[in-house]
């Protein structure tokens, strides 16, 4: 539309907006991704990006989250509240069109840090086409001023409705289930997990999450507030809360470099695993790019000089490579970009060039000081390189022996794999089966056209705690890895799983249903966490669900997956059915096995998917790190599962 007719002819404009409205409602997922669970979840995030937004700029410093009774949700902040006098051009008021426009957010404020980006800040006019009911209450110059709206649609010019000496903005909204047709229902772990992250990555915030759908014992709404002062510090000693750090402090830095504002905070501690998270304008960037590049570079140039100069590298017989100084390391960076370019398939990788040399030498500073001051850390890390790189050797030998097998055992399948004769990949499925026991009994019961089973023998390797070469010299996980059909990259900047030759799009993790089984599970999948995430994160992985009981009476049965079912089906069948406690999978015949679990005409596999990587790494390090306590009460709870939304 030309600038003239956006001049004369506001009504010709307003056209416009309900087109783009219009628009999202009909491509919801360019908007917003997908409109499944992850979908509905962002409406959530776009509304608290505002507040925060507004945060950022120093106008308030505190945002309440709600998830209310009827399911809706409120986000409140006490910053300056959104304008509500006329938008000139518009000829409504500035609320209404920041509410109905697409690409309207924030625009007209020059003065505020506008960061967002990728999928978030596409506007809050996205929440509201989206919503079957959206209402903003705007608390400023003493008054309060309210608009509603439909779909989208405004159902009023806004109105005051009364006098306040707050200020701020509330928005409440009811996600239409004619869009998100899976589900509308919030889930707390998800929304809590987001807040307690964005309350790190943006200190000195006060975040109040509240669920009042149930109440407790007390009679009480579930709240948790989540505030930082020390901000990714702070951050960085809840992820590593169940790791033992080998050296003083957490090394941090915050300041702007080169315009670019940067923060960097990071740890070693005694494991083997590489930690970092990565952040642009609040988004984790899971698949990194030009910061999480800058991160690395400054950080080996730095520590590489530092080790150089002590003599301590004097006697080794080899090259020290990029790796090295990142085993036991938990780090996180968030930068702000003001313009960010999302590359990658998820949109997630930053793509801005002049971002690399601020945090390299954000980094470097920052390191170099902490060395200096303190020397006794300096000695303890350059030591955990040195061994870093030796480990390296021994694990490249391991590696290029599983592939010397592959080559050499004709195909290379494990022996303990009874494969599928389909060969589309799109269509097979493998069970990783605890135990022979219950291999033998899934191998009998599957289709053999399509199912593939592979026993795994009792507890698999616990990688939280194994030096890299061990998790690939074995066999359990060498016996995963090639039945799988996976590689992992063997270069400094790709480690990134080989999922071409995936050969099965379904692997699914089938254990007893009591609490060894469910430690096994975690076993399993916390191997595919630290070595395949790209399994997880493309959706491949499952996780079966055995029942727990067979209720029989005469020659009706019935199978129950908690008490609940257990009762009922007992009283469908008169009350003195007998009942089956399954203790593990080895106690139900093939058949059972089949009808129950396995065939995908009735049974229910839980999508393993991961909503945040930073928690989902904290919970396992925590369920397989050396705390032992805590882990199996949580195993118990089956918490992991909520909290990696199984
Ligand atoms: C632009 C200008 C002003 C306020 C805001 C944006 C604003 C937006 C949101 C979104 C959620 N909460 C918000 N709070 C404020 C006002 C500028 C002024 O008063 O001078």
């Amino acid at each position: 539309m030309s600038e003239e007719i956006k001049k004369n002819n506001y009504s010709a404009d307003s056209i416009q907006a309900l087109e783009g409205m219009e628009h999202v409602r009909m491509r919801p997922s360019m908007y917003i991704g997908d409109v499944g669970v992850r979908g509905l979840h962002h409406l959530v995030y776009e509304v608290v990006d505002n507040s925060i937004d507004e945060a950022m700029g120093g106008h308030c410093d505190t945002i309440g989250v709600a998830i209310n009774e009827d399911g809706s949700v409120t986000v409140e902040d006490n910053g300056r509240g959104i304008p509500v006098d006329l938008h000139k051009k518009e000829g409504v008021s500035a609320l209404e069109v920041v509410m109905t426009k697409i690409g309207a957010g924030g625009k007209f404020d020059k003065d505020s840090y506008k960061v967002s980006g990728g999928l978030h800040g596409v506007g809050v006019s996205v929440v509201n086409a989206l919503s079957v009911h959206m209402k903003s209450t705007v608390f400023r110059d003493g008054k309060i001023y309210e608009q509603e709206y439909e779909r989208g649609k405004s159902l009023y010019p806004v109105k005051q409705i009364g006098e306040t000496d707050k200020r701020g903005t509330r928005q409440t909204f009811y996600p239409d289930n004619t869009i998100f047709t899976q589900t509308t229902e919030f889930s707390y772990d998800t929304l809590s997990a987001r807040m307690r992250e964005l309350s790190y990555l943006n200190k000195g915030i006060t975040i109040t999450f509240t669920d009042k759908r149930e109440v407790d014992d007390k009679g009480e709404f579930k709240v948790e507030v989540f505030h930082s002062d020390e901000g990714l510090k702070e951050y960085i000693r809840y992820l590593d809360g169940n790791r033992e750090p080998i050296i003083s402090h957490v090394i941090s830095m915050d300041h702007e470099k080169g315009e670019i504002p940067v923060e960097v905070a990071l740890i070693y501690n005694t494991s083997y695993t590489e930690n970092i998270f990565s952040y642009v304008n609040n988004i984790n960037t899971h698949e990194g790019g030009t910061h999480l590049q800058g991160f690395r570079s400054g950080l080996t140039r730095t520590l590489k000089k530092y080790a150089d100069a002590s003599g301590m590298l004097d006697k080794l017989k080899f090259e020290i490579a990029g790796d090295d100084f990142r085993e036991g390391l938990t780090a996180i960076i968030s930068v702000k970009v003001a313009e960010p370019q999302f590359e990658g398939q998820t949109k997630t990788k930053l793509g801005n060039r002049e971002v690399v040399s601020p945090v390299s030498q954000a980094v470097g500073e920052m390191l170099e000081n902490y060395l200096e001051e303190n020397p006794n850390d300096a000695r303890i890390i350059i030591q955990k390189v040195i061994l870093a790189a030796q480990a390296r050797h021994a694990a490249k030998k391991a590696r290029e022996m599983v592939q010397r097998k592959t080559v050499m055992g004709g195909g290379g399948l494990p022996g303990k794999l009874s494969d599928c004769s389909e060969q589309d990949p799109a269509r097979c499925e493998v069970y990783l089966v605890e135990g022979d026991s219950a291999g033998g009994t899934a191998k009998q019961g599957r289709d053999r056209a399509f199912q593939a089973i592979l026993p795994l023998r009792g507890k698999i390797l616990n990688v939280e705690k194994a030096m890299h070469h061990k998790v690939f010299e074995n066999e359990e996980i060498r016996n995963i890895f090639t039945a799988l059909g996976v590689t992992v990259g063997t270069s400094e900047d790709s480690k990134a799983l080989n999922l071409e030759k995936l050969r099965y799009h379904k692997v699914i993790i089938m254990c007893d249903a009591d609490v060894d089984g469910s430690h096994i599970s975690t076993l399993i999948l916390t191997f595919f966490f630290r070595f395949m995430k790209e399994l997880i994160e493309e959706g491949h992985v499952y996780i079966a669900a055995p029942p727990l009981y067979l209720v029989k009476k005469g020659n009706k049965k019935e199978y129950a997956w908690n008490d609940v079912q257990r009762d009922q089906a007992n009283e469908r069948m008169g009350g003195s059915a007998a009942i089956q406690r399954y203790k593990g999978l080895g106690e139900m015949n093939a058949e059972q096995l089949w009808e129950t679990t396995m065939d995908p005409s009735f049974r229910t596999l839980r999508q393993v998917n991961i909503d945040s990587l930073a928690e989902a790494d904290r919970v396992f390090s925590m369920l397989m790190g050396d705390e032992v306590p805590p882990r199996r009460e949580f195993i118990e709870k089956n918490a992991v599962y909520a909290n990696i939304d199984a």
